[in-house]
Parts: structure tokens; sequence; C-alpha cells
């Protein structure tokens, strides 16, 4: 829970933009979405912090594979994100900082780091730059994993264990030498570009300060990304990055994870280019709860589909029935543990009853139209 009285901060992993908004994407994002919103329903100030991987290595991999531009395949996927975002009714984070735009932040960090003696070259043809940190202090509290367990994870997740001239296996790239044919970038510590982690630190730290309430992101971020991240900060200023570290769980389809490696893809967009109402989306995403894989299917829609319709017409029609006991028993749900399968199904309650009883309770219609449009993010009307 935020620490101080009326204000909350959250920073949330954002999209390495090379391709679609996918249904994980929507998933993670709505899911830090209803956080958001029930923070603001408890009274919080929120500060939300978003930021985009416009540099790093499957970026460039696929603009040089189908010869386009990094810059413009970077610019036209996350135009495409923020419209996705918009229509799902997620609302904006404030600052929403690029890397590209974050360089002297990300370089400020490291020169701090490098006067810490927490990073340190390697002495071959491309001497890049790694952070060693303290691996035994801490490390390991944010994904409670074991060291051989970690080894294994950091080289499935972009790790290079077996780059010869590391001090540690586990140490993390945190600038890299200019190769090339690569972009890159002048800086103190030579001609490169930021590692992946010390890109989060870095726009996490100087826009929230340390330690702020939550880092949020995928599961699959929650190492070495995040592990990372929280380590990296330490190093820096004796301080946690954040108090709590949440995750959201892994959508698939067909029984493997949703990625953009994998190619296995249900986008956002082509949804909504097929003529689906966002909310019916946003509706399936929700019915989830945020901690429990599950795999998008055919009923999974038709059921939200299904569900708006019902909503949809309760918000239409007159009712006899008050709306308050409903909200409570909803804010319960979301304040709780996020259960936003339970609020729904609190809703269809509500909905059924409503819908087979007219009468002449406006304002608790109204009271339920606008209730779902703040907590929810759905509007059904
Ligand atoms: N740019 C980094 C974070 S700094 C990144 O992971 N980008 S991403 O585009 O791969 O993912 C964006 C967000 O969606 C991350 O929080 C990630 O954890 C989440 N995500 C990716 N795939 C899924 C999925 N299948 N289900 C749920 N969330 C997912
Ligand atoms: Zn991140």
């Amino acid at each position: 829970m935020p620490s101080e009285q009326r204000r909350a901060s959250i920073y949330v992993c954002g999209i390495t933009p090379y391709d679609a908004t996918h249904l994980g994407h929507g998933f993670t994002y709505v899911t830090f979405d209803v956080v958001n919103r029930v923070w603001r329903d408890c009274g919080f100030e929120v500060d939300y912090v978003q930021n985009l991987t416009d540099l790093d290595d499957p970026l460039f991999e696929r603009a040089a594979a189908t010869g386009v531009d990094w810059r413009g395949l970077a610019d036209s996927e996350t135009q495409l994100f923020r419209s996705d975002m918009e229509a799902l009714r997620v609302i904006a984070p404030e600052p929403y900082l690029s890397v590209s735009e974050s360089l002297g932040r990300i370089e400020e960090l490291l020169v701090h780091l490098r006067e810490k003696g927490q990073i340190y070259q390697i002495n071959d043809e491309y001497p890049d730059w790694y952070f060693c940190g303290d691996h035994q202090d801490d490390f390991g509290g944010v994904s409670h994993l074991n060291p051989e367990q970690m080894l294994a994870v950091f080289a499935e997740r972009g790790g290079d264990p077996d780059r010869t001239g590391k001090r540690h296996r586990l140490d993390a790239l945190v600038w890299r030498q200019a190769r090339d044919g690569e972009p890159s970038w002048e800086s103190s510590l030579g001609r490169g570009r930021p590692g992946w982690h010390i890109q989060c630190t870095a726009i996490a730290s100087s826009t929230l300060g340390v330690p702020f309430d939550v880092q949020g992101g995928g599961s699959d971020l929650c190492f070495p990304h995040h592990e990372f991240c929280q380590a990296q900060a330490r190093a820096a200023t004796g301080k946690p990055l954040a108090r709590t570290f949440i995750h959201s769980a892994m959508v698939g389809l067909d029984g493997s994870k949703m990625s953009k490696s994998e190619g296995n893809l249900v986008k956002v967009s082509q949804l909504l280019g097929q003529g689906l109402d966002p909310m019916a989306v946003r509706l399936a995403l929700l019915a989830h709860h945020y901690r429990s894989d599950w795999s998008w299917d055919g009923k999974v829609l038709a059921q939200a589909v299904n569900r708006l319709a019902r909503w949809r017409e309760a918000a239409m029609g007159t009712t006899s029935v008050d709306f308050s006991t409903t909200a409570d028993q909803v804010r319960s749900h979301l304040r709780q543990d996020l259960r936003s399968d339970h609020a729904l199904e609190t809703i269809d309650r509500w909905v059924e009853s409503s819908i087979a009883s007219a009468g002449d309770h406006a304002g608790s219609r109204s009271h339920m139209i606008d209730f779902t449009d703040a907590l929810l993010g759905v509007t059904v009307t």
C-alpha cells in the first residue's frame, strides 16, 4: 500500500515498439490502469510513469530484417500502441518517456555508479560496461530465485552469462560500445547505447525518486529485469527502487505465451479493425484475475460481447434495484486483491436483477454508469 498519505507512485515497464500491441500487453496495461483507478478512488493523487524501450536489440533486429528504418518503425508502432490504449480507455501515464529522450538521465546514473565502483569495463575489442553491484546483498529479493535458477532465466531473457571478461556470470550489460551499423550515441562512457535494465532504473528513479511505491510489468519481467532495476538503484542510492513489485500474469494463445518473438499474436488493433467494441475487449481482459495465466480463445471473447450487451441493456432500461451495495462489494473486491473477475460478476448480478425488475430508481442507473466508468474504465452508454 502507498506509504505517503494522499500520494501514490507507480512505474510500469512499457513496450518495445517493434510490433503491434497484443492482448498480453493489453492485459498488463489494463491491469495497471485498474490499480491507478482504484488508488484514485481511494483518494490518492497518482504519479504514473511509463517508459518506451525504443533503443534495444529486438527493435533494431526487426528493422534490419525487414529493411526499414528503426526510428520509423518505433514511431509508427508507438503511435499504434497509444491509439490502442486510448481505445481501451487506459489513462495515459505522465510522463511517458522514451529511452532515446532519456539518454542524459541514463548517463548521469552510470557516471554515478562508475564513481562508486559499481560498474566496470570489459577488456576486449568492444569494451562494454557491466554492472557488478553486490551480489550478496539483497540480490534475489525481488524474484526469490536461487543462483542456479537465475542463471538459467538470465540466459533465456536477453542476458549473456558466457561473455568472456565478465567478473560474474550474472553481471548485466549497462553500456554497449558502438558496433558498425548499429545506432550509437556519444557519452562519457564512450560512444554506444544503454543496456536494458539501466534504462528503466534511470527513468524510474529520476522521475519518481526512490523508493517509490510500485514497479509493475508482466511476470516475464520479474527476473532479471526488475531484480536488476532494484539492485542498480540500491547500488546507486543505498535505497530500493520500489517498495513493491506487481507482476501481471501471462496471456497465452493455444497453450504458449503470446509474444512478438513467437509470432502467435492476437493484436488489439486487429480486433478493433474487425469492428469489435473496445469495451468488449476491455471486459474480456478484466474477466481474468491479474495473477493467473490464461489463454485467449473465442469463448472469452463471446462471453465479453454478451456481457457488454447485458450491461448496456441494464444501463439503458429502468430499474428498481439500488446500486450502492453492489458498488461497495465491487470496491472491496478490487481493493483487496484486484479481483476484477469477481467485480464483473458482482455487477452481472445487479444487471440481471435490474433487467428483471423494471422500476423508477433512475439514480441507481446513473450510479452504475458512472461507477463502472470510473473504477473499471468500462463505458456502457
Ligand atoms: N520494454 C520492455 C519492458 S522495459 C518489454 O518487456 N516490452 S514488451 O513489449 O515485450 O512488453 C510490454 C509489457 O507487456 C511488459 O510489461 C511485459 O511484461 C508485458 N507482456 C508481454 N507479453 C505479455 C503476455 N503474453 N501477457 C501479459 N503481459 C505481457
Ligand atoms: Zn522496464
